[in-house]
């Protein structure tokens, strides 16, 4: 039997030793669907305390519950561990480390590099590799393959196999989990795409196969690249509203009343997250090496980007009207999670509100029920979350509602607050035409 058949026949038959490389929001769902589909997973990453965690059957990523650790552990489908020699057991790998950008603004592949060298170290005959990193069209052919393949003399879609597949989490989303959430799947070769197809096949409801893994690369940048620029575009939308004395909020709710050909989008203070703001930069900043500039994605990325200053001059513009001066006064930020009803902070756009009201010389408190403590890494500052949110509004001079959590009572906020800023529409009708409330 060829090397391709005999990998098959394991993959199918369950008895292929299974590797996840990253053991994050991504990577532990991953090895959770695959140990529950039967095959043996070996969970690895670098960070001991996650793996002292799994050890002792827990989990840290709430979309895992801890008894379903605990039952993979007892029946001995997982294991996890720090020492990377283990892959050289391994017959399936899938890469699923962060993808961030660098200060600059360029991708920061050191996680997809790492984790790639590490590996290399212990590729032999008869192995699968899905890369799973959000990351720019080419990255698994141009880094992985020479990486993986050509410097152990091994032939992709013969020896082995290299594919990639993007993942799909939407951290907290209970209808559509990792299980049940279509997976497109993208080859180095024919071979390469049939046999990662097969696999996750084995474990994930509907995997769509895709001819390359730059296509498969390329659709995810289209589904969050799509989310990115239709944000901005509502973003410059409220703009607009704002000139023309129109409510945003109502021509929105409007616009979505149509049925088909219309999908509704909601401005904001900006674009946080982890994806979003990132994952289109990957695409673009692959565009330069073609001497093509990605218009629409440095537009909106610009829009977005700006509208944490567009919600400070408008919080001003505010006070200014109420005879409040922002220099001195008090300014509490309702919400600083990038989302609501997430405890997540990464790219918020509430870090940049506060730093520009900070800078404007105004006093700035924050709450918010996921996130007690913020520390703002470039600027140097950080700040507790007030106790008494209450307390908090009545003291201050303007409340900004930035993350619109479902638990906040906004009538009581607004009752007792002096003025409000919504930049969610959270207030809804109860801030339409009350004086005391300026939206987006
Ligand atoms: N946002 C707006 N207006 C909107 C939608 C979002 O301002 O109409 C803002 C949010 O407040 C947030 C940022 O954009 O700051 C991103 O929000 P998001 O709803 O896109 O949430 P994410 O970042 O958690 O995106 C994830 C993505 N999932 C994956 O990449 C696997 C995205 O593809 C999903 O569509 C999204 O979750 C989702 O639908 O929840």
């Amino acid at each position: 039997m060829s090397t391709k058949d005999t990998l098959i026949k394991k993959l199918k038959d369950k008895n292929a030793k299974v590797a996840i490389l990253g053991l994050g929001y991504v990577g532990l769902p991953l090895a959770v669907v695959f140990g529950e589909a039967g095959f043996h997973v070996t969970g690895v990453d670098p960070d001991k305390r996650k793996i002292d965690a799994l050890a002792e059957g827990k989990s840290y990523i709430p979309d895992v519950k801890t008894e379903t650790v605990a039952k993979l552990v007892k029946d001995g489908k997982f294991t996890a561990t720090t020492d990377f020699s283990v892959l050289k057991d391994m017959d399936a790998v899938s890469i699923c480390v962060p993808t961030p950008l660098r200060q600059t603004g360029d991708p920061d592949m050191s996680f997809i590099i790492s984790a790639t060298e590490e590996l290399a170290k212990y590729m032999h005959k008869g192995m699968v590799v899905v890369l799973e990193s959000t990351t720019y069209p080419g990255t698994t052919r141009e880094l992985l393959l020479p990486k993986l393949g050509v410097e152990h003399n091994l032939t992709v879609g013969e020896d082995w196999f290299l594919a990639f597949s993007p993942e799909r989490v939407d951290p907290g989303r209970e209808d559509y989990t990792t299980i049940n959430t279509p997976k497109v799947m993208g080859g180095i070769t024919e071979a390469c795409g049939e046999v990662a197809t097969i696999w996750y096949e084995g474990a994930i409801k509907i995997v769509h196969h895709v001819s390359t893994a730059e296509a498969a690369e390329m659709s995810k940048l289209l589904e969050n690249t799509f989310r990115m620029i239709n944000i901005g575009l509502v973003n410059e939308l409220a703009i607009m509203c704002e000139r023309l004395g129109v409510d945003v909020w109502e021509v929105i709710d409007a616009a979505a009343t149509k049925p088909f050909g219309f999908m509704k989008f909601t401005p904001g203070p900006g674009l946080g997250g982890h994806c979003i703001p990132i994952d289109p930069l990957y695409l673009s900043w692959k565009m330069k090496s073609f001497n093509y500039n990605a218009r629409f994605i440095e537009l909106a990325s610009e829009i977005n980007t700006n509208m944490p200053r567009y919600v400070v001059s408008r919080v001003l513009e505010g006070m200014n009207d109420r005879g409040i001066l922002l220099k001195g006064s008090k300014v509490l930020v309702l919400g600083v999670a990038y989302k609501p009803d997430i405890d997540d902070v990464r790219e918020s756009p509430a870090l940049d509100v506060i730093g520009l009201l900070q800078k404007k010389g105004a006093n700035v408190e924050y709450h918010d029920p996921y996130i007690p403590h913020i520390h703002h890494e470039d600027d140097g500052w950080q700040m507790d979350s007030v106790a008494d949110i209450m307390k908090s509004v009545k003291a201050a001079d303007a409340v900004v509602i930035v993350t619109n959590h479902s638990q906040y009572d906004y009538k009581s906020i607004i009752e007792a607050a002096k003025f409000v800023f919504d930049s969610r529409n959270a207030t809804g009708k109860l801030g339409k035409n009350n004086e005391k409330v300026e939206r987006l």
